[in-house]
């Protein structure tokens, strides 16, 4: 773990904020609310606790990063590219003929991926997977996944959450994005989901919920997930979809946008005035 200021961090966040829009904007479409609402956890796993780099890839002891909500990927990618496991170029070449970065992430593709993910509900459970392989091999490192609210609804996260609890995997922690959104709305009125954290907890979890737009709670909770043990930690991140973008935040529906040019315009001064702030010119 590096021990970071909070400044650090949100300056992180600030980054991988703009070089995820530059991607979609480059595209002119994309996952960009589901996307955006994972930048601050982002920042905090890969700023502070994630310890892979591109040098360390073939050390099992390292940690692991599963996105299970894999239509996040340009999120992660932006956040690899500032961990240094590829150069700048390979942003504009966002879901493109042959590129390295597809919307979703293929380990067999992109350096600093961990799992294939995409398809909703699978990346838990391979996550599970990977942290009971470590506890087995005697490893203390950690497996860290982000699941979406909406994949919550998938039978096949609770089967992972149910073995991850058995085995007593307490080096597992998974956040869950609480956007309160899914593809074609709002998460409680296509399948109303009660209380996370008691239905975390009593599936033999810790949980709590926590803001997740503040990266001080984020961290505070991750911490608190670390110093866990004997069961599996699960923190809900109370998020925003479209998180830190207001032209998008305030859309009704921004799970997979496609702007036309007056929405484009805004979304690109949010982008310049956030390259700004990072010293970024285009
Ligand atoms: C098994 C599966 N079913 C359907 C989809 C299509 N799909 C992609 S994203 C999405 C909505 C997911 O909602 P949520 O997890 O809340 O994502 P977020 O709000 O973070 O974008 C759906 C249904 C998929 N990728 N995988
Ligand atoms: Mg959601």
């Amino acid at each position: 773990m590096v021990v970071k200021p909070v400044e650090d961090i949100e300056q992180f966040a600030k980054q991988i904020r703009y070089y995820t829009l530059k991607q979609f904007i480059t595209m002119g479409f994309g996952h960009y609310g589901g996307s955006l609402s994972i930048v601050e956890a982002l920042a905090v796993l890969y700023g502070k606790y994630i310890n892979s780099t591109p040098e360390n890839m073939n050390d099992l002891t390292r940690d692991y990063f599963v996105l299970s909500k894999g239509h996040a990927g340009p999120a992660l990618y932006a956040t690899l590219y500032l961990k240094g496991f590829f150069t700048a170029d390979w942003l504009l070449t966002l879901n493109g003929n042959a590129t390295r970065l597809p919307s979703h992430p293929d380990r067999h593709l992109t350096p600093g991926v961990d799992m294939t993910t995409g398809s909703l509900g699978q990346g838990i459970s391979a996550a599970t997977g990977i942290a009971l392989g470590n506890k087995i091999a005697g490893r203390s490192n950690v497996t860290y996944v982000i699941v979406g609210d909406g994949e919550l609804n998938e039978g096949q996260v609770w089967e992972a959450i149910q073995m991850a609890s058995h085995n007593k995997l307490d080096k597992l922690i998974v956040l869950v994005d609480d956007n309160k959104m899914q593809l074609d709305g709002p998460t409680k009125a296509i399948s109303h989901p009660h209380d996370y954290v008691l239905k975390f907890e009593s599936f033999g979890c810790y949980s709590k919920r926590v803001n997740g737009q503040s990266v001080v709670a984020i961290d505070e909770a991750i911490q608190w997930g670390l110093n866990n043990q004997d069961k599996p930690t699960v923190i809900v991140l109370d998020t925003v979809k479209g998180q830190g973008v207001k032209v998008i935040e305030e859309m009704a529906n921004n799970h997979h946008l496609r702007p036309d040019a007056a929405t484009t315009e805004a979304i690109t001064r949010e982008y310049e005035a956030l390259g700004q702030a990072i010293g970024v010119s285009k």
